[in-house]
């Protein structure tokens, strides 16, 4: 069958389909998209009903779409209604924007949002799995942050990475209630930091991040519990001590330093042996490292990961 589309139906969710993982394969500009889904459209296929692919993910999921992404979405910055947080981040000031970097690095330094677009954007599909239980499967746009930190020159003596989101009681209601202890706060291990699969996330869907998705850039990484993926970035601190997150200076015996998704370590208040697909019925097994084994398994090997939860 021929199928042609015509340009205003172009958008940035088609630009999905027929894409695989493109983690390693690295940035690829929308014309050169816009121009190989064109191709494709048009080609005629010679058995008939084929239907055009759904986007997937490397595990072959499809993705979840726009609208779930942004309306169901953990900010406590904003609210603990997930499906308010867009609503009340409409008017949230993303730019200007400034990220100091900084701690135990030789060439400590201010990116303003311009000098983070200008690192080279790569498309990442990740599965976001959150420690409640849910899941989605989300494209991101972003560049890993071993990029930022070989820049920065980390000294020998740093171990561990620190990052705090912005304070900003004005425009984030949620910073009013001073029951949680603002800024949020999260960290990682130096090596964390640098593997590959760390991103920072300036987009998704091939649209500037949405403010309720943690504009204008916040930290993913895909094998840990969705809270280590802090949003609205403006410190990074390079540090020899652990950094104490929000989570584990409110509650310590619930979330650990380092949160990798683990079906067999439960969390007090909820198995974590499975998840629900947001989109889907049923549940769905937990994958360790949320499916990112291969790729991170080897960052802890000879841990005890029930005591390093
Ligand atoms: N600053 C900040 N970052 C945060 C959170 C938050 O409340 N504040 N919530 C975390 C949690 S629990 C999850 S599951 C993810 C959700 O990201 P999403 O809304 O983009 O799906 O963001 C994480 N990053
Ligand atoms: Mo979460």
């Amino acid at each position: 069958m021929t199928r042609l589309i015509p340009s205003s139906a172009i958008t940035p969710e088609s630009l999905y389909t027929r894409r695989g993982f493109l983690g390693i394969a690295g940035a690829l500009s929308a014309a050169t998209l816009l121009a190989a889904c064109g191709r494709r459209a048009t080609e005629p296929t010679l058995s008939g009903e084929q239907p055009a692919s759904e986007p997937r993910d490397e595990l072959d999921d499809p993705l979840n779409s726009f609208e779930q992404i942004t309306n169901y979405n953990n900010y406590y910055e904003f609210t603990t209604d997930k499906q308010e947080v867009a609503r009340l981040a409409t008017s949230f000031r993303s730019s200007p924007w400034e990220l100091e970097v900084g701690g135990l690095v030789a060439r400590p330094r201010i990116f303003a949002l311009e000098d983070l677009l200008a690192f080279p954007q790569e498309e990442r599909i990740y599965r976001l799995r959150c420690v409640e239980g849910w899941s989605m499967v989300i494209p991101w746009q972003g560049f890993p942050l071993h990029q930022l930190l070989r820049m920065v020159e980390p000294l020998p003596t740093a171990r561990y990475v620190r990052f705090e989101t912005i304070f900003r009681p004005e425009e984030m209601p949620g910073q009013r209630d001073r029951y949680y202890p603002w800024p949020y706060i999260e960290g990682l291990r130096l090596d964390e930091a640098m593997h590959d699969l760390t991103l920072m996330a300036t987009g998704l869907y091939g649209r500037t991040l949405p403010p309720q998705n943690g504009a204008p850039v916040r930290l993913v990484v895909p094998w840990k519990y969705g809270f280590k993926s802090i949003k609205a970035v403006v410190r990074i601190e390079l540090t020899e001590q652990i950094p104490t997150s929000l989570w584990m200076a409110m509650a310590p015996h619930e979330y650990g330093f380092y949160a990798n998704v683990n079906p067999e370590v439960a969390h007090p208040r909820w198995s974590q042996a499975s998840e629900r697909r947001i989109g889907e019925l049923g549940r769905r097994p937990t994958l360790p490292f949320n499916g990112y084994a291969d790729e991170v398994a080897m960052l802890y090997s000879g841990m005890d990961l029930r005591r390093n939860f």
